[in-house]
């Protein structure tokens, strides 16, 4: 199916008012984030537009396109021209579809060039996608699609994330579903226009307003839609990039998902875009398929989470490093790393480690190159920005000395100041002179350096995806055998945390009270089922179920989650060999 083009729409040429639809900064810290230079008034689009100028014939993306049926397509390598054309190719595929500048469209695929050429052309329209992850699956889709009434969902060929589309139109009926990857496809690239297509307005989107949605990791019920703008994410991409030195001769693995703030931003993809490097995609960070990668592509830097880590550090495609290795640099965030584990990245990977301790509401903390080793193995970094306020509470919201632990508190030019279409929550979650409340306990050093030392929010950090408790203990709550649930991380070799929910029966009126509990691991299967029909995220199904009489609670009648940790870990010792976490992405866009 050929598309025709079409005419070029006025729409795109956005300059004017957009009705702003987040909590802005207050005027004089907006201000003084461009008086210092940090927010530029450059759109993605013209980000995009000059990079091409700057780094025309180069190499930009490299890696198997999406092909029909989801299944990996062609080898492609783009130019930086090539990759602005096909930015403008999609933009005005979009628009002859009926997109507009300013319409939130649900981007749902796995790591491919594609990821990027259509995210940039969504940017180049001036609409606002939703920043899905490929694990993402109906209930976390349906929940974007509705709360933001999206206009439409971008996703892959594969059958299950056809199926996932169409659940989602069925719970929003509004949205388009569009198809990349296949000849056949409902959004296939203008690819023989496209050079005609560079003729689109380049400056599109006002820098101000919302770019794109991150997604929060959340700690409640409902997945949170984090608005960034052009300023202040390009503002958060230039200075990451520059931090960690990134240059035209940078060769960047996207091994984790794509769109993942980490991988995408912390320098990420588009950081060494706007160096002028080379990013390679690769479906997932099984090491395997990395290492080829490495080897065909001459990369030098990958972000990894900690149980990939592990992974690549027991890989014999890694271990012994070799010498002829072109990796110089292995950045690892998301989730804690132990610094035992940390130590071994230069001798067994020979690459340097680079913590990253981030989050996609903004704040991002690095180590910097050339630090001691103490800072490199045992600190996770600190701000990107001299403009990065950071707090350190009690309980009470009173500052804490360096070295003891506190909930971290942060505001600054690319921390967001609340969620989109959140009142109540964002009553919550910042503070009323507009810190953001990460969750996160952490202690500062005196030299500014911050240690992540545990969690205050009620999230479940599995292997860095992450996990709010209380979705999937109200989701739990529909099951008929179901009468109160929790929703609890246990400590877990190679991921971090598993989860683990306690169940307390509900128990049949007719019964009297001796009824046999049930047997949990009958009910692991069953509970597994029931939240993947509801179409939760694998990664969010319980890994282990208990069953209790009735659930601990606190004398404030709360649940008693530490009595509950503390009742079920350790878990059993783990065979490493046999739950090594699968990492190959099995995820269906
Ligand atoms: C990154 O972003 P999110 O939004 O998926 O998760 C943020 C949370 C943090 O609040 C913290 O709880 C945890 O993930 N986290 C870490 C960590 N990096 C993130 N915990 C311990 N050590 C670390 N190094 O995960 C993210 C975003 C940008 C860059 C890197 C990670």
């Amino acid at each position: 199916m050929t598309v025709p083009p079409a005419p070029i729409p006025d729409v795109l040429i956005t300059e004017g008012p957009v009705p702003a639809e987040f909590t802005p900064w207050p005027p004089g810290l907006a201000r003084a984030y461009r008086a210092a230079g940090y927010w530029r008034g450059e759109p993605f689009s013209a980000w995009l537009r000059a990079l091409a100028g700057q780094f025309g014939s180069r190499t930009a993306l490299v890696g198997n396109a999406l092909g029909p049926g989801g299944q990996p397509g062609a080898w492609v390598t783009r130019t930086y021209a090539e990759l602005d054309a096909a930015a403008s190719g999609y933009a005005a595929a979009l628009a002859a579809r009926g997109l507009h500048a300013g319409d939130r469209v649900i981007l749902h695929l796995p790591n491919s060039p594609d990821v990027f050429e259509v995210l940039l052309g969504l940017l180049r329209l001036g609409a606002r996608p939703i920043l899905a992850l490929a694990a993402h699956r109906a209930a976390e889709l349906t929940a974007f699609a509705t709360q933001a009434q999206v206009r439409a969902l971008i996703t892959g060929g594969h059958p299950d994330a056809q199926r996932v589309a169409r659940a989602v139109q069925a719970a929003w009926p509004d949205t388009l579903v569009l198809t990349v990857g296949d000849p056949e496809a409902s959004l296939p690239l203008l690819a023989a226009d496209a050079a005609a297509w560079t003729e689109l307005p380049a400056r599109t989107g006002v820098a101000s307003d919302v770019a794109l949605y991150q997604l929060s990791g959340g700690s409640t019920g409902t997945p949170k839609l984090i608005p960034r703008t052009h300023d202040d994410y390009l503002y958060s991409i230039r200075a990451s990039g520059e931090l960690c030195g990134l240059t035209p001769d940078t060769v960047f693995l996207a091994a984790l998902p794509a769109t993942h703030n980490f991988t995408l931003t912390s320098p990420g993809a588009f950081g060494t875009l706007h160096a002028g490097g080379t990013v390679v995609t690769a479906p997932g960070p099984a090491p395997d398929v990395c290492a080829a990668l490495i080897e065909r592509c001459g990369v030098t830097h990958v972000a990894l989470v900690p149980s990939a880590l592990l992974l690549w550090l027991r890989a014999p495609q890694f271990t012994p490093a070799r010498p002829e290795s072109t990796l110089r640099v292995v950045q690892v965030g998301g989730a804690p790393l132990a610094p035992d584990v940390a130590r071994q990245v230069p001798e067994r990977l020979g690459a340097a480690l680079q913590q990253v301790f981030g989050m996609a509401e903004g704040l991002v903390n690095y180590v910097r190159s050339g630090s001691s080793d103490d800072v490199t193995y045992g600190t996770q970094g600190r701000p990107i920005s001299p403009h990065d306020e950071i707090l350190i509470v009690d309980d009470e919201d009173r500052p804490v000395p360096d070295g003891t632990p506190g909930h971290l508190l942060t505001r600054g030019p690319y921390t967001i100041r609340g969620y989109f279409r959140a009142p109540e929550h964002n009553a919550r979650a910042f503070t009323p002179d507009g810190y953001y409340r990460t969750g996160d306990i952490v202690t500062r050093r005196p030299d500014g350096h911050l240690i992540v030392q545990g969690r205050h929010k009620d999230q479940i950090n599995r292997g860095g995806e992450k996990i709010a408790a209380e979705e999937i203990e109200h989701a739990l709550l529909g099951h008929p055998r179901v009468f109160q649930a929790a929703l609890i991380g246990l400590p877990d070799p190679w991921l971090g945390e598993r989860t683990c929910a306690v169940v307390q029966p509900r128990v049949d009126p007719d019964q009297h009270a001796s009824q046999p509990l049930p047997d949990a691991r009958a009910l692991t299967l069953d509970l597994r089922r029931y939240l993947l029909e509801r179409g939760f995220a694998p990664f969010k199904l319980p890994d282990r179920v208990e069953v209790l009489p009735t659930l601990p609670r606190t004398p404030f009648g709360k649940l008693d989650k530490p009595a509950l940790r503390a009742r079920y870990a350790p878990t059993p010792a783990l065979s490493p060999a046999q739950d090594a976490p699968d990492l190959t992405d099995r995820s269906p866009a």
